[in-house]
């Protein structure tokens, strides 16, 4: 059976804590002790157990590299997991990051697959404080999931959650050029 991605892409405007998903994917930095953003509305509406799990893999393997990710649990949220992820921070074009960020999608792809997870949720990697384009980062974010979709076929759903406006209308503007060509 052959299911298209645009069968599996939903995009969606909203908190991102609120989303009842596999897991959600958090917009972290490489310490993985929380911050502002996207970043720290999970650890608030989340609890103490993520911060507390965090701490433990940061123990374990030092700092988070840009472009990777890590798993732990939901703590309080509706999610039963949060996939942190630290995306590159925009210095003009010039030293790497469009990759980076790809890989951060990538890589968090690889872990829900791993973990057998289905439904992942996706916030607006790196485009708040670390300063990455959106409309770059938008079709960077689609192109890497369509990719990696192919590859990691046990997800089934993955939703890009966007909190503002104009996100969430460049993410809708990919998803229906895709579909008008029926790609
Ligand atoms: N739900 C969904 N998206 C959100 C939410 C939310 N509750 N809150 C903000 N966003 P940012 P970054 C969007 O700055 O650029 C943190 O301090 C926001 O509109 O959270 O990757 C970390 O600790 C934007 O589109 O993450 C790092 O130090 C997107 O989330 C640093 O910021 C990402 O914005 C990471 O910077």
């Amino acid at each position: 059976m052959f299911i298209s991605h645009l069968d599996k892409i939903t995009i969606v405007k909203g908190d991102i804590t609120e989303e009842n998903v596999d897991a959600i994917v958090n917009a972290a930095n490489s310490g993985l002790m929380g911050g502002g953003g996207v970043d720290g509305a999970i650890h608030l509406a989340g609890g103490r157990q993520i911060l507390e799990e965090c701490r433990a893999i940061i123990k374990k393997i030092g700092r988070l590299k840009t472009g990777e990710a890590v798993i732990t649990s939901g703590g309080k949220l509706k999610a039963r997991y949060v996939i942190h992820t630290v995306g590159p921070v925009w210095h003009g074009g010039g030293s790497n990051e469009k990759s980076l960020l790809s890989n951060s999608y990538r890589d968090s792809l690889r872990i829900a697959s791993e973990n057998g997870l289905k439904t992942i949720a996706f916030s607006c990697i790196s485009t708040g404080v670390y300063g990455f384009p959106k409309e770059l980062a938008a079709q960077i974010a689609y192109d890497t999931v369509k990719e990696s979709l192919k590859e990691y076929t046990s997800i089934e759903e993955v939703r890009f959650v966007c909190f503002d406006d104009y996100n969430y209308k460049l993410y809708l503007n990919l998803l229906d050029n895709d579909a008008e060509n029926g790609i």
